[in-house]
């Protein structure tokens, strides 16, 4: 298959343009680079050494004699010319990842509220309407979040997607499937809830083939093919707005630093390893919905954990301190978790778990790479309200009272 991947510079875009190509694929890579731009604007690097994507494809082929082609083009904002290149290269599916991903980067401030509706809405819409106007019949698959259900105990799994309900008719009850009532905690993920809507309405309008991925944390760096070279390497955000939360403790743990809980770290989240989320991507691939078929989504997770039991099962590893910090989210202190995903286990899934013993894998990559942490990025200081900013800790290591006793 021709396969366009929109993003595919980024995290998980990159370890599965490689994982497509390996598979014979021909890969197509879109995007404006604006994550490096990002990475400028907060004074962060990648804990590991990231080429430029020309590099990155120009060592993909000399390993493999494959080859990833990449595209320099704003989604959002070059709509004209993302309609030509589609014209042009008629790809039988089309992976989007193209969108402004950090909770907290979306609640740092009025214009990186801006900046994440803007880029994410215009982004998906541009792709939906260029799709129809060049009458386009690829299937498209978007990485969505396990956030847009939200985090409040239900006491019922989440099934994937849509939700059964009973509604009262004057001739008697009648059962409708509705999409699960959204519930986002940030602006980034209030962007994937929005995306979810306009993607029924062309599912529904135009017979698009959509599939939304709602997909948990994302844990590990590397993948099969990214340990094939140096150069192919990951990217690896470590900082207080890009860094989640399993990789972040691994990576603290690495270099000393005191595990960052917020609050109680009874905020129980889905997780998915890398590797994973790349295998999840092809197994959608393969499982494309019919035109006129409503949006297809699966919930893309294996496991859950409560944030003080991957703290303490880190610190444990490691022998590393664990900080409770006050936290600069607007988030339940405690809430509980069950999720379906019958629907990838069906399609042949075999999940990597936290047993797997590649927690271990990631604290030597972030120790190789340990000097090139920046330790003062590391304490998450974006707040979700402005009275929440008052109470942030920007100094979980306790320096400032050091230097003055
Ligand atoms: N947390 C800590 N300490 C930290 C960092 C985070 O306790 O140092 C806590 C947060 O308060 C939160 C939880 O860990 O309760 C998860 O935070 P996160 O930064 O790992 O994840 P999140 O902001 O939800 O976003 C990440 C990705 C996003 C993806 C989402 C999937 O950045 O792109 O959509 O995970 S999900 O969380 O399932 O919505």
């Amino acid at each position: 298959m021709r396969i366009a991947v929109l993003g595919g510079d980024g995290f998980v875009g990159w370890p599965t343009a490689l994982h497509l190509s390996n598979l014979g694929h021909d890969i197509h890579i879109v995007d404006n680079l604006s994550r490096r731009w990002i990475d400028t604007e907060l004074g962060v690097q990648s804990l590991t050494p990231m080429d430029s994507i020309q590099e990155r494809c120009r060592i993909w082929h000399q390993e493999t004699g494959k080859r990833i082609h990449f595209h320099l083009l704003n989604l959002a904002e070059e709509f004209e010319r993302l309609k030509s290149w589609l014209a042009e290269m008629r790809p039988d599916a089309v992976i989007h990842f193209a969108e402004q991903r950090a909770a907290p980067y979306s609640m740092k401030t009025d214009r990186h509220k801006v900046y994440t509706v803007n880029n994410n809405t215009n982004a998906t819409h541009n792709l939906l309407a260029a799709l129809v106007e060049t009458g386009i019949d690829a299937h498209l698959v978007h990485l969505g979040t396990m956030g847009v259900y939200g985090y409040s105990s239900v006491g019922a799994p989440i099934p994937e997607g849509y939700l059964d309900i009973q509604i009262e008719t004057p001739d008697g009850p009648r059962e409708q499937q509705v999409l699960y009532p959204t519930r986002p905690g940030s602006v980034y993920h209030m962007t994937k809830s929005l995306d979810q809507i306009m993607f029924q309405f062309y599912a529904q309008n135009d017979g698009l083939r959509i599939t939304d991925l709602h997909q948990g944390i994302v844990w590990g760096t590397h993948t099969d093919q990214t340990r094939r070279h140096e150069q192919l390497i990951n990217r690896f955000d470590y900082d207080g707005d890009y860094g989640t939360v399993l990789n972040r403790f691994l990576i603290q743990a690495a270099i000393g630093h005191p595990l960052t809980v917020h609050g109680t770290g009874g905020q129980t989240r889905a997780f998915i390893h890398i590797q994973d989320s790349v295998r999840c991507i092809e197994l959608a691939l393969r499982d494309a919905p019919q035109a006129g078929e409503r949006v297809r989504i699966f919930n893309q997770m294996t496991e859950t954990h409560r944030v003080r039991d991957l703290a303490e099962l880190v610190a444990r590893l490691t022998d590393a301190r664990v900080a409770y910090l006050p936290n600069p989210r607007k988030e339940a202190d405690e809430n509980d978790l069950i999720v379906r995903n019958d629907q990838f286990l069906a399609l042949g899934l075999e999940p990597i778990t936290l047993a797997d013993g590649l927690l271990t894998e990631v604290v030597e990559v972030a120790k190789k790479y340990a000097h090139r942490i920046d330790r003062s990025r590391v304490p998450a200081v974006s707040a979700w309200t402005k009275d929440i900013a008052k109470r942030v800790e920007h100094d979980p290591e306790g320096k400032r009272l050091r230097s003055v006793s």
